[in-house]
């Protein structure tokens, strides 16, 4: 057993009597009520999900098992003379809750090494699709394909397995398919927008060092994808990606098929998609003004055509947060420091001062500052990734850290799958007193 396996095994068994606890000496205390508008509103605030491993507060921002991020970018090891940590201690840290030593993070390394060959019938699928077909498509499709390598699925089928130990094979499952996605994810890129140039991986690079050699891009890159993983690995359980990994995962389906699923709805234009939506906004900004750098008022005007014409801003407002997205922040603080003089980053910059008096005035989103999405295609585009309806898969393989991490624990802890009651039209008309 892996050493980050057996820490698994202790801290399992440390929390298993707390959840048995709460469910059986408990179960009756209330936690909130449900409004109507809760029930219509897509169970907006409703607490009805457990997780440990990330908590978003709406006016601090998302913390990783306790740490807030720039806590996280400082006390996670850092490969040497990088900026930015491992996206494997990173995912230690999800797993475990605890920030991991330097050898820890070189037994993830090494875990991840052993399980990163990605099968051929993967590659073969993936040039069997239309070149035109969306890479969230390809990368979803490339994960379901591989479901038939799951291990749980197999011992579940051989009827190996107890209620105990199925978060071993779930685990099992968890890391051979992080270990493939960066991989994945480049070749979908290189086959697509690169002229069908796929670079082999480097055995003795990192995480997010080896995908940026996969995607061809020099340094820094390697930290901005160390980065990008990391900040967009978790972000509590309630979102649409998270919460639909969770949600298939609880009929017992194994990792394969719950990530797939999940990054299908990462792969909508309200959730992941928004990072692609904002950098088509900015270009189609951009091709009205022409070669002169817009000036506010000519943003603010950009904006209000946008909601006039009823679409939202891309990048801009929260279901839970409350003010800027700390996500952004990090991202601009990055951006700050290797791109300020960028012409699109100073248009984002601007857009930060305009877009939120504009929403305010607007008068409809709860939230009018800036979610990650109004960052990241900016530096992506910054060193060369244009091709922008490929951002959401970068959100996708590091949205799995985080999902994947989750659906191991809520097999571990036997969380049961998923079934909240619905009412109809004609019973809440009758609790609002309208019907008799
Ligand atoms: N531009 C224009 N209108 C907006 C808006 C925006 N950026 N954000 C919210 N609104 C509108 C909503 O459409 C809604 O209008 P309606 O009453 O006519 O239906 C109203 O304001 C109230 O919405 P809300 O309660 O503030 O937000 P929500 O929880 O329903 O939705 C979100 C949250 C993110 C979907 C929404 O803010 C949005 O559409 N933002 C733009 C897309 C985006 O950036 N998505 C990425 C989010 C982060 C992520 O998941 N990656």
């Amino acid at each position: 057993m892996s050493k980050l396996k057996e820490k698994l095994a202790k801290k399992i068994e440390e929390h298993r009597p707390r959840t048995t606890r709460l469910v059986k000496e408990y179960g009756d205390v209330k936690v909130c009520d449900v409004t109507i508008s809760q029930v219509i509103g897509g169970m907006r605030g409703i607490k009805c999900l457990v997780t440990d491993i990330s908590y978003l507060d709406p006016y601090e921002g998302i913390r990783f098992r306790g740490y807030t991020i720039p806590e996280v970018m400082e006390k996670l090891p850092k490969p040497a003379g990088c900026e930015m940590p491992y996206v494997e201690g990173h995912f230690y840290l999800l797993l475990t809750g605890e920030i991991p030593t330097e050898e820890e993070v070189q037994e993830v390394i090494e875990e991840f090494k052993k399980r990163k060959q990605v099968p051929q019938y993967v590659y073969d699928l993936l040039r069997s699709m239309p070149r035109d077909t969306h890479p969230m498509t390809m990368f979803s499709a490339a994960v379901l394909s591989m479901q038939r390598e799951s291990k749980f699925a197999k011992a579940y089928a051989e009827g190996k397995m107890n209620k105990f130990n199925y978060w071993e094979y779930m685990y099992e499952d968890v890391m051979d398919l992080l270990a493939k996605l960066p991989e994945i994810g480049a070749y979908i890129y290189r086959m697509k927008y690169k002229g069908d140039t796929p670079i082999p991986s480097n055995p003795d690079l990192d995480f997010g060092g080896d995908f940026a050699h996969m995607m061809g891009i020099d340094k820094p890159y390697d930290d901005v994808m160390r980065m990008y993983f990391i900040l967009h690995s978790d972000h509590e359980s309630g979102n649409v990606s998270a919460h639909t990994t969770h949600l298939v995962a609880s009929a017992l389906s194994d990792a394969y098929y719950s990530l797939s699923a999940g990054l299908n709805g990462l792969a909508g234009p309200l959730h992941g998609l928004a990072n692609q939506e904002v950098l088509k906004w900015i270009q189609d900004l951009r091709a009205k003004y022409g070669d002169k750098m817009p000036t506010k008022e000519d943003l603010e005007k950009f904006c209000w055509d946008t909601l006039n014409s009823g679409q939202v801003i891309p990048g801009y407002g929260h279901a839970v947060l409350r003010k800027t997205d700390p996500r952004y922040t990090a991202q601009r603080e990055f951006a700050l420091k290797h791109l300020p003089d960028d012409e699109l980053f100073q248009i984002v910059s601007m857009l930060y001062e305009v877009v939120p008096g504009v929403l305010e005035k607007h008068g409809k989103a709860k939230n009018p500052w800036p979610n990650v999405d109004a960052h990241s295609g900016v530096i992506q585009w910054y060193y060369g990734v244009r091709e922008y309806d490929f951002y959401t898969v970068l959100f996708g393989i590091g949205r799995a850290l985080g999902v994947l991490a989750n659906i191991t624990w809520d097999r571990a802890l036997g969380y049961p799958i998923e079934r909240p009651k619905s009412v109809t039209t004609d019973m809440l008309e009758e609790i609002a007193g309208i019907k008799k």
